[in-house]
């Protein structure tokens, strides 16, 4: 019987336990630009068998929200080496999650307040979240712009350089955020896909993008250190598609044979119910999709798990289960987790933005 706390290969590395740590937002990155207390943040951390880093702009242009991190620039390849050296000197691993935000912006945000681009220019029905003058607030995203096919490439590019930068600032591997109704959701997804090009229409032209950003990071950085994040059926960020079981199936029997280190799958609505009503979806089927098409590479599962479900989980197939705002409020989940003992609460007013309070003060057992 496989266990959360058994050792386990990802890729090539070996990670010490299943238990993961999702990506998490936390807007406290002013300037895009990680900080000392991130670094104590997942250092306090770090006993999770991997650390998969909050989202993170692979460009300006990528960048969707006030204060979130980015891999583009020196001073934050710098900033990142202070993480990741603090998380690898706890024994701890980390991947770098690599963010388009796409149609999920806004003018302010984007480089000389141009509108944000996306597949299509429809408006994403959800709000971002920007800093003016010191003061937070949420407001409506932009409205964005279509990209021009010849666009398109550039983009990949970017990702690709994204993955490069992330191993120059010490990262373990990287993680393409394929989720959330973010762009390469957006690019997935009728919802969001109105294109009559190579990159619209039909699954095979929806998933070109996804599968043209695997193929270039895989080759960049390597396959065994390249993870992707999916969300079938959420409903974040106004995303929705008409037939995600055959989209998917499509996209992992492509993917297969890259050979990518894990998949990791947001199971319902992210950070919500784990069964979408009008949304079913066989998650069983694809991950006996991805197998039957011959990869090998791990099958991460999250959303909403505690201890029972994630053993569950586990005895039927799932070989990670990454923990999202367990982590946040449980610097060490990972001994709660062993021990049984009860989980602190998250406290919704600190999750974004500020600093060390319900940051880096959530307490820990006492041994
Ligand atoms: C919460 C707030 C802002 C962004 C995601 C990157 O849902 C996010 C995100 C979550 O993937």
């Amino acid at each position: 019987m496989k266990t959360l706390f058994d050792p386990v290969q990802v890729g090539n590395l070996h990670l010490r336990n299943r238990i993961v740590m999702a990506p998490l937002t936390r807007n406290r990155a002013p300037g895009a630009i990680p900080t000392p207390l991130m670094a104590q943040y997942y250092a306090q951390r770090a006993a999770a068998g991997l650390i998969i880093s909050e989202a993170t702009a692979i460009t300006q242009q990528g960048q969707g929200y006030a204060d979130v991190p980015g891999v583009y620039g020196t001073e934050q390849l710098d900033a990142w080496k202070q993480v990741t050296q603090a998380v690898h000197a706890q024994g701890g691993r980390i991947f770098c999650q690599l963010w388009h935000v796409g149609r999920v912006s806004h003018v302010e945000l984007q480089p000389e307040h141009q509108l944000p681009v996306a597949p299509s220019a429809l408006v994403a029905k959800t709000k971002t979240y920007l800093i003016r003058d010191g003061v937070g607030a949420f407001v409506p995203t932009s409205e964005p712009r279509a990209l021009d096919a010849e666009e398109v490439p550039g983009i990949v590019r970017d990702f690709r350089h994204a993955a490069r930068n992330a191993l120059l600032a010490g990262f373990d591997g990287v993680e393409v955020h394929g989720a959330n109704g973010y762009l390469v959701d957006q690019f997935l997804k009728t919802g969001a896909n109105q294109r009559r090009d190579d990159y619209g229409g039909s699954i095979e032209n929806r998933a070109r993008f996804l599968l043209e950003v695997m193929r270039e990071v895989c080759e960049e950085v390597g396959r065994e250190r390249v993870g992707l994040r999916l969300s079938p059926v959420t409903t974040a960020n106004d995303i929705a598609d008409d037939d995600p079981q055959p989209l998917f199936d499509y996209v992992v029997k492509q993917l297969a044979p890259l050979g990518i280190a894990y998949l990791h799958l947001i199971e319902g609505a992210t950070g919500g119910p784990r069964e979408v009503e009008g949304r079913p979806f066989d998650y069983e089927a694809m991950r006996r999709a991805w197998r039957d098409a011959g990869a090998k590479g791990a099958w991460m599962v999250n959303n909403g798990y505690d201890q029972a479900l994630a053993e569950q989980a586990l005895a039927e197939g799932a070989d990670l289960v990454a923990f999202g705002r367990p982590f946040i409020a449980n610097p060490d989940l990972v001994q709660r987790l062993r021990s049984g003992a009860p989980w602190n609460a998250v406290e919704k007013a600190t999750l974004y933005g500020g600093g060390a309070k319900g940051y880096t003060d959530y307490p820990e057992l006492a041994n």
